[in-house]
């Protein structure tokens, strides 16, 4: 079972060949993917050597191997954690009994898409980080992009083995529409609001890593509690992985937090002046990601939600730190809106499972938040950077009509209108932090904007030559 055959064109852990048909459907697929790769991936580097770890296994020890590969070469591979014996259904209708191997007929169609929205995310984020490669700010930091980007292309090849496996024909028409779909495209985009928004520069990148990346997290986790036991056992491994990328982030919005620090304390004391991103235009690219990745959760109140929990298919995230799993007679408390005004209200627990996930991940980015400003605090300054509400400047679910302060006060359209850009990046910001956005491509040497890492990858030094240019 998790014998990896490297020899196959398809690294798994699967057994795929033993399979012929569905081998040869993958097989047929995989041309389309590196086709995509090509011309969506990363723009200008398929040719260099990145050094990059490789899922290989799923070994707790050793699932990663460490070695400079061009983009193109890199094994894309299925990997499952290995199958638990006598697991049954954790929550829902059908808590206690054994999980499933197939689809159910009757959840077919919701299954297939919460596994298309998951995929469609994968190759979205490589799309609009196309064109990061040619500012970063470093080698080590250039790598670090191009290890996020093959690794989402993985999450691809994960749910496209699903769709593959067990949605026959019409599972094989969505992954093709996999590749198909653009981010940002007017006529075809991809399925997600913040996943069709542009990632101009690093800036984004990292917020989006820090707060977009980490909404993969919590809806991994929730489809990791599956009662479809492979979607269960693949998001399982996703998770490794997906750690890494919400380092990136967080360490990333950390560096230029303290760079902003740094300069604050040079003579003069402005940032911008001396090439640097400033605090407050640092949070107003908070306010932008954070918001855009809480909308991923989809509305407040929400029938889908409930039907998805009810069927076992997706469920809260950590399961099984929660005693009672039906959630037939419970209620959570919450904001709702109700003739234009903010009142608190019970709503039927399987219906606010939304807002029961985003809680959780409204938590998590706060430690997020708290480690950046110890940093701020730790160089001395005075600045805190908060997370703006949750209604604040939100466009899917209950928030969405209307207009709110980051400090969540319901707001008129002029009003709204007239402060926006004291609260998201006007065009004067984007053009600015994209005016810093040159590349550093000498190894060990860092753009003026941000503050070296900590360490390097893998435990080699930060000079490494993480990207061969030459
Ligand atoms: N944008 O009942 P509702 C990741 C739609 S990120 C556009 O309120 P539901 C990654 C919704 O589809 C994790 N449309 O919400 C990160 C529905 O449309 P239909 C991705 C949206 O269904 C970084 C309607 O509104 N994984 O892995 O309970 C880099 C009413 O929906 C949005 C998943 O999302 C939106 N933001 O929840 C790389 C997990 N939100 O069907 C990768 C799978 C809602 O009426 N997906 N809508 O036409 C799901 O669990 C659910 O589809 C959602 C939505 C949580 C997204
Ligand atoms: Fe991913
Ligand atoms: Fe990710």
């Amino acid at each position: 079972m998790s014998t990896i055959l490297n020899d196959d064109k398809i690294p798994n852990n699967v057994n795929l060949s033993s399979d012929r048909r569905l081998q040869r459907a993958l097989e047929a697929w995989q041309p389309g993917f590196l086709s995509w790769w090509q011309e969506m991936g990363p723009a200008g580097f398929q040719a260099k050597d990145v050094y990059l770890r490789t899922a290989i296994s799923v070994e707790a020890n050793g699932w990663a191997h460490f070695d400079y590969v061009k983009m193109p070469d890199y094994r894309w591979g299925i990997f499952l954690e290995p199958k638990q014996e006598g697991r049954v259904h954790g929550f829902g209708d059908f808590e206690g009994q054994p999980v499933w191997d197939e689809v159910p007929g009757e959840f077919r169609n919701m299954l297939r898409r919460l596994v298309v929205t998951q995929g469609d995310t994968e190759p979205a984020s490589v799309e609009q980080q196309r064109m990061l490669g040619q500012t970063a700010p470093s080698l080590y930091d250039l790598r670090n992009l191009f290890q996020v980007n093959v690794e989402e292309g993985r999450h691809l090849w994960a749910m496209v083995y699903l769709l593959h496996t067990y949605f026959g024909r019409d599972g094989r028409e969505e992954a093709d529409e996999l590749l198909a779909r653009r981010s940002g495209d007017r006529d075809r985009p991809r399925i997600l609001g913040a996943f069709n928004e542009p990632n101009n520069h690093w800036l984004s990148f990292f917020m989006f890593t820090m707060f977009t990346d980490r909404d993969g997290k919590y809806q991994l986790a929730a489809l990791a509690e599956s009662g479809f036991d492979p979607l269960a056992r693949t998001c399982r491994f996703m998770l490794t992985e997906e750690a890494h990328h919400m380092f990136v982030g967080e360490t990333g919005v950390q560096r230029i937090v303290k760079r902003a620090c740094e300069l604050m304390k040079q003579p003069g004391g402005d940032v911008r002046a001396q090439g640097g991103i400033d605090l407050p235009t640092i949070q107003k690219y908070l306010n932008l990601w954070y918001t855009l990745s809480l909308d991923l959760f989809g509305g407040e109140v929400s029938s889908n939600a409930a039907d998805a929990f009810a069927a076992g298919l997706k469920g809260r995230y950590k399961e099984d730190k929660y005693t009672e799993h039906k959630l037939v007679d419970s209620f959570f408390a919450m904001d709702v809106l109700e003739g234009g005004k903010v009142v608190h209200k019970d709503v039927a627990m399987r219906n606010a499972l939304n807002e029961v996930l985003r809680t959780e991940y409204i938590k998590d980015c706060q430690r997020g938040v708290d480690r950046w400003n110890k940093t701020i605090k730790d160089e001395g300054i005075d600045f805190v950077l908060t997370l703006p509400s949750n209604k604040f400047h939100r466009q899917i679910g209950m928030w969405s009509g209307s207009y709110f302060t980051p400090a969540g006060e319901l707001l008129d359209a002029a009003t709204w209108n007239a402060r926006r850009s004291e609260w998201l990046p006007s065009e004067a910001d984007e053009a600015y932090v994209k005016s810093l956005m040159m590349p550093v491509t000498e190894p060990g040497k860092m753009a003026g904007w941000i503050a070296p890492p900590a360490k390097g990858i893998n435990g080699l030094p930060g000079e490494f030559v993480y990207v061969r240019l030459d």
